[in-house]
């Protein structure tokens, strides 16, 4: 699995390096969830696909920008999910955005994740690396080398709330309880950038990531594969716990195609446990 963290951090500096240059109109195609493409959403996948064709333990890909299952390597071993720029729509605006990995072996579902990792293209490129054992590892790029920064432990309970999702379509009792957690002096922080706002309450010793199912998105918005399921491993692994909204481990997920979402909730366990009092969840 070493060389496909080897390959990925190749692919940071690559995709830096595009963003940093390359045009930010947008393309003439749609992603599969229908959403317009940026050019650089099409490069930045063509990067990792190109990368990844060359790294032989990697079978198949399933990109978040196209449709399908393809097949790199018949001998090959994972499964690569990938969002390849989330939130590429902050780039015209400079705000920081970032790559999600998840690697599967076998069926793609949230317990054959064996390792997740996500870069954050900010003021500095950072790569985050999760296994189903120990502690999530922060490596940050300097002079164009990944240096091993530590390891990422949040607190049992944190000071930073990144509420996501249309305010006027959340349910009542998901907005006292976001309301409630604002009232015990909660900071807000929210970029709309799911990589920078999850890293950060990682970073920041804990907090509460949410995005629910609303009224317009009833199975919320984030992607399972893609998105989801990678972040989840990142906060179990960090002391932290990732549920739905029946209070499920986001781990135990079982897509049934590839660019199903979720409601998501990623947290400390205090928030987490307020989280479950609030929405009826036996603790
Ligand atoms: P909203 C970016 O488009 C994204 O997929 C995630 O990075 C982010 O957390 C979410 O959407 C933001 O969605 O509805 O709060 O703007």
């Amino acid at each position: 699995m070493q060389s496909i963290f080897e390959t990925i951090k190749r692919v940071a500096f690559e995709i830096d390096e595009a963003i940093k240059t390359e045009d930010l109109g947008y393309s003439d195609s749609e992603n599969s969830s229908g959403e317009d493409q940026l050019k650089l959403d099409v490069r930045s996948d063509l990067i990792i696909e190109k990368a990844f064709a060359t790294t032989p333990v990697v079978k198949n890909l399933v990109s978040e920008e196209k449709e399908g299952v393809l097949e790199l390597n018949p001998e090959g071993r994972y499964t690569i999910c990938y969002d390849p720029l989330d939130g590429s729509s902050l780039v015209d605006v400079n705000l920081s955005v970032g790559s999600i990995f998840g690697i599967y072996e076998g069926a793609l579902q949230g317990e054959n994740l064996v390792a997740s990792a996500y870069v954050v293209y900010g003021p500095r490129i950072e790569l985050v690396i999760a296994t189903r054992k120990g502690r999530p590892q922060l490596y940050r790029a300097v002079q164009g080398e990944f240096r091993h920064i530590g390891e990422i432990t949040m607190g049992e309970k944190g000071k930073l709330n990144a509420p996501g999702g249309t305010q006027q379509n959340w349910c009542d009792y998901h907005k006292s309880f976001i309301d409630d957690l604002f009232a015990e002096g909660y900071r807000l922080r929210y970029s709309g950038g799911m990589v920078p706002d999850l890293h950060q309450i990682m970073l920041k010793g804990g907090g509460l990531f949410s995005y629910p199912g609303t009224s317009d998105k009833p199975h919320g918005k984030l992607r399972q594969l893609f998105e989801v399921i990678p972040f989840a491993l990142m906060y179990e692994r960090s002391g932290g716990e990732a549920i739905d909204n029946k209070g499920r481990r986001l781990l135990e997920l079982v897509p049934t195609h590839p660019h199903d979402t979720s409601p998501c909730f990623f947290g400390s366990k205090y928030e987490i446990a307020k989280l479950k009092t609030a929405y009826g969840i036996d603790a």
